[in-house]
């Protein structure tokens, strides 16, 4: 049977279907800015245990630096530490002989993660750029209560439009390299006290291990996970191995399910 339809019928459809969901999205428990391997790791814990999650990344794709691999070479590493994540999403994976080192297909991870995310019942926003935070001044100090959405494009083309906002109980900053929530947030609320250091120079092992251990609340409703904790921190750098991103995003997402359940007592 040859269905009718045109071009109203899909504008219509697509309306309707983003109205929807950005409405639903609009009052979240948890934002999560950047699908990096942090953010995305993030995003699958914590939807598993039924909170309601947004992942909102500024390009059109996921998978923030794994794409890139070591030096675009098509694989990746990730240590013994981290197996059970990979496992978790079910991602293949070859030791390296016995050196408690695993190979995996960077494309195969990027799928993966976003997969078990969405499966899960993360949202992702993609070519949305957070902008900005919301945030509420209290008796101990400033509280994020939420944060302000441009379209990715809007920015490029250096249009002057206001932002949407929207909220949530918890922020967390997985932008990678440059810790963008947190500079933003620093330099606009002076009363978080935070000073961004910058990543330190490449010392893998030891970068590894600090980015678990830092990883976690910087000030209320707002966390950090994946190498903006090593942006924070100076922290040093770690390159092609992965296992830390998603250590970290599995902690983060944790450390946000503790206080959620604070919050909700
Ligand atoms: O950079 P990215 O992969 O961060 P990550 O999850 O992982 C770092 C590793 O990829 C690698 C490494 C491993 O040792 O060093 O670099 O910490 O992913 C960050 C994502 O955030 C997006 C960005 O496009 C990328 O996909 N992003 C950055 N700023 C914003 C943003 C923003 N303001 N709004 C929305 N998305």
């Amino acid at each position: 049977m040859n269905m009718v339809f045109d071009e109203a019928m899909i504008s219509k459809a697509i309306i309707e279907a983003s109205a929807e969901k950005l409405l639903r999205l609009t009052d979240v428990d948890v934002v999560i800015v950047g699908a990096g391997p942090a953010g995305l790791t993030a995003s699958i814990y914590l939807s598993k245990k039924g909170i309601k999650a947004v992942v909102i990344e500024r390009k059109l794709s996921f998978g923030g630096g794994i794409g890139g691999g070591g030096m675009q070479l098509p694989a990746i590493v990730v240590q013994e530490k981290a197996l059970d994540v990979v496992k978790e999403i079910g991602c293949r994976f070859k030791a390296y002989g016995s050196t408690g080192l695993y190979v995996v297909d960077p494309a195969e991870m990027i799928a993966k993660l976003a997969t078990s995310a969405l499966d899960s019942g993360t949202d992702i926003l993609l070519g949305v750029t957070v902008d900005d935070v919301v945030f509420r001044m209290e008796d101990e100090g400033p509280r994020i209560v939420g944060v302000a959405l441009q379209w990715t494009s809007a920015i490029m083309a250096g249009l002057h439009v206001d932002p949407l906002a929207i909220r949530a109980k918890a922020v967390i900053d997985c932008t990678g390299h440059d810790a963008e929530v947190l500079s933003i947030a620093s330099r606009k609320i002076p009363q978080l006290n935070i000073t961004i250091q910058g990543e330190s120079s490449m010392w893998v092992s030891r970068g590894e291990e600090l980015v678990v251990e830092k990883t976690g609340r910087v000030c209320p409703g707002l966390y950090i996970a994946g190498m903006s904790v090593a942006a924070v921190y100076g922290i040093p750098r770690m390159g092609p191995i992965f296992g830390g991103m998603l250590l970290s995003g599995k902690r983060v997402a944790e450390l946000v399910i503790e206080d959620l359940r604070r919050l909700c007592r």
